[in-house]
């Protein structure tokens, strides 16, 4: 695992393909990731609803959102 990366951050829930494949993405890169699923911490699906996200995952590095699975693949593309 590669901390110099910095760490990404995975809003989930339980039967979410699009959560398993950015974390398979993050996992393959070495990267370091912590997965909350709002299954487990109801609240965080009351928030994501709250600032407007509609699905999961949700994803942050660091300090910054980066968005879905698929933002997450353009983003790990453009930062090699
Ligand atoms: N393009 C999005 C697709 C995400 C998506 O459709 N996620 C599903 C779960 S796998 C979802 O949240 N659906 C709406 C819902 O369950 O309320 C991405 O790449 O993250």
């Amino acid at each position: 695992m590669r901390m110099e990366m910095g760490m990404y951050w995975i809003l989930t829930k339980a039967n979410c393909p699009h959560c398993d494949r950015a974390k398979d993405m993050l996992a393959k890169r070495g990267l370091v990731y912590q997965a909350f699923s709002y299954d487990t911490h109801p609240m965080l699906g009351k928030l994501m609803l709250a600032a407007g996200m509609r699905t999961v995952p949700q994803i942050w590095h660091d300090k910054e959102h980066i968005g879905g699975a698929d933002d997450l693949e353009t983003y790990l593309t453009k930062s090699g």
